[in-house]
């Protein structure tokens, strides 16, 4: 197979876009194209000031060192959750993230759950009863409220994750499968900072294939964790990836275009109707200042107070 744009030999076949490319013209298509959608989408502008979420993965890192790459201002927050399972998990995430950033002289803020609240994310949720038994739950609320702290602290502008089409289309399935529209109404490539204290998010790498995203981490050389968090495993967003790739197998593009025909359904006011959660925060936790549904402290204040204390 022939690189569509030189002739030369590809190293890569995209069936979704009938498009096979060589290294070279990969490596340059791949920012080509994120830039194309940080503009259709609105995500934010070349003199704004951009905080990237980095796990150590290959997509947040790949992320970074594309909007490197196209000349944004963009630093990284890296947050230590303790997580260990047996393979360093956290730590060794922690070191090939602060080695990317101290190859290109990049920016790096790093938050330790564990220095900063007492306790790791495993601790924390087996103290509480939040998430019965798996930490993602309070991990989830955890990188949330760090995510915006940081991003309010340093005055960035917009908070971008490296969640890939892969991520969003087996959220967008869990989402469908159980019709939630709270959630399907705020799914999208950018969700506004409609409430004082929270910040703009976006993500950038949200049409581009999961399978991409590792091609273009290995060609660029970038060192990335290649184990997953351990609680990963047995999720259901990976058991939904595996089902969307089975679909993809037999039907090239269907990943891309569940995705994109739920974009224009929103466009077109289908879930107009359905109530954004976001539209319940009308209150100010006293302690963090972040936004909350209820009168008085918020969910990730009560959860970590009694440490703090
Ligand atoms: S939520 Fe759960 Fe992830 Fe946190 S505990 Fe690991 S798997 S890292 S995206
Ligand atoms: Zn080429
Ligand atoms: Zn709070």
């Amino acid at each position: 197979m022939k690189c569509r744009k030189c002739g030369e030999k590809a190293v890569i076949n995209m069936r979704q876009h009938k498009l096979a490319l060589c290294k070279t013209h990969f490596l340059d298509w791949i920012p080509g194209q994120t830039q194309r959608f940080i503009e259709k989408y609105r995500m934010f502008g070349p003199q704004e000031r951009v905080l990237v979420a980095v796990s150590g993965g290959k997509d947040s890192l790949s992320l970074w060192d594309i909007l490197w790459r196209l000349g944004y201002q963009a630093d990284g927050l890296y947050i230590g959750l303790g997580i260990d399972g047996g393979l360093n998990y956290s730590s060794e995430s922690q070191r090939l993230t602060q080695i990317f950033a101290e190859q290109r002289d990049l920016k790096l803020h790093i938050v330790n759950v564990l220095e900063n609240y007492g306790e790791t994310i495993p601790e924390m949720a087996q103290r509480t009863t939040r998430g019965k038994g798996k930490p993602c739950s309070v991990c989830g609320l955890t990188k949330r409220h760090i995510m915006n702290r940081i991003a309010r602290e340093g005055a960035y502008d917009v908070l971008v994750t490296g969640h890939n089409l892969d991520d969003e289309a087996a959220v967008l399935f869990g989402n469908t499968l159980n019709w939630i529209p709270g959630y399907l109404v705020r799914q999208g490539p950018v969700l506004e900072a409609n409430r004082p204290g929270l910040v703009r998010k976006a993500k950038p790498l949200c049409r581009i294939y999961e399978r991409e995203m590792a091609a273009y981490a290995l060609m660029r050389g970038i060192e990335y964790i290649y184990d997953e968090c351990p609680y990963a495993e047995g999720s259901k967003s990976i058991y939904y990836k595996e089902l969307l790739n089975k679909l993809e197998a037999d039907r090239p593009g269907a990943k891309l275009s569940f995705y994109l025909s739920f974009l224009q359904a929103k466009k077109n006011g289908l879930f107009a109707q359905a109530a954004d959660p976001d539209i319940e925060l009308l209150h100010t936790c006293p302690t963090c200042g972040q936004p909350t549904s209820a009168p008085g402290e918020c969910a990730f204040c009560r959860m970590t107070v009694k440490i703090v204390e």
